[in-house]
């Protein structure tokens, strides 16, 4: 496969899929829920979806897509070429604030990821990743990640899971909150990813999230150094939801040896 050309294409649909979601602003949107009452959907959610699908089946028809909103494929394997998309990572962003969410869409060959692009449509800033060819914001290289510590990192970090919840014993992460210099939550997984890629946080930590949230990300990130994995520490599967565990090389190791041992995640 020339990734190369697969990058081509996929930018221009996704620049096209942009101007379509910026002119989704004049318009009244169609919301409903999905798992809870804060889990949304829109119909441009599901629109820019298609839309991707048809390019790419019309591009590359042999290619597998596993889509946020359900009209890709249904595959319990990795073998072969799989578009991971998520149309709007951030939905409720995208709802409320009219910013602050992103176009996702990552590449895999037999389970390796191969092209990543993600996209702040708003502010029209591209990010994307080619295995082995680094890794770029705007067509500017970003550089590769350095170590840093804890005392000196912001970790990107929901709220939700430092106050009572049914997922995890809410404590466990108040130790890591306390001891960085600062936390963030930006509401899009795949903005705090590229985040941590571009060296904006160092650390980004989420209970829950599915591959197409960390798909193309986990390709930049990786590309410039940095360690993908679980709260675990475990290599991520890319086929189910799963805790998820951005950072810096180095700050990696320390948050997972001195504040996740103990959590049951
Ligand atoms: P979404 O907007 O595409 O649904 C919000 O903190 C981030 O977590 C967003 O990237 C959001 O993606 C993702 N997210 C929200 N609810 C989720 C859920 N139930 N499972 C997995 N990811 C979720
Ligand atoms: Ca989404």
């Amino acid at each position: 496969m020339n990734w190369d050309t697969v990058y081509t294409n996929a930018s221009q649909w996704v620049k096209e899929a942009g101007e379509r979601i910026r002119a989704s602003f004049q318009e009244t949107l169609t919301i409903r829920t999905k798992s809870n009452p804060n889990d949304l959907v829109t119909d441009i959610d599901q629109e820019i979806e298609q839309f991707f699908i048809s390019k790419i089946r019309g591009q590359y028809p042999e290619h597998k897509i596993l889509g946020e909103e359900g009209y890709g494929d249904e595959f319990e394997q990795l073998d072969g070429i799989v578009w991971m998309i998520d149309p709007i990572d951030g939905t409720m962003n995208f709802i409320h604030q009219q910013r602050n969410f992103a176009i996702s869409i990552g590449v895999y060959e037999n389970g390796v990821g191969q092209m990543g692009i993600i996209y702040d449509v708003v502010h029209d800033e591209l990010y994307h990743a080619i295995r082995g060819n680094g890794a770029y914001f705007n067509d500017k290289r970003i550089l590769p990640l350095k170590e840093r510590n804890v005392k000196e990192s912001i970790i990107a970090l929901n709220a939700t899971w430092v106050m009572e919840n049914h997922r995890i014993n809410h404590e466990l992460l108040i130790p890591l909150a306390r001891a960085a210099r600062g936390t963030r939550s930006y509401g899009s997984a795949a903005l705090e990813i590229v985040y941590v890629a571009t060296g904006r946080v160092d650390a980004y930590i989420s209970l829950r999230l599915s591959p197409w949230d960390f798909a193309a990300g986990a390709i930049l990130v990786e590309e410039l150094g940095g360690v993908i994995t679980n709260l675990r520490g475990e290599r991520l599967d890319y086929l189910s939801k799963d805790s998820f565990f951005a950072a810096r090389p180095g700050l990696h190791q320390e948050i997972l040896t001195d504040y996740l041992k103990n959590g049951k995640w």
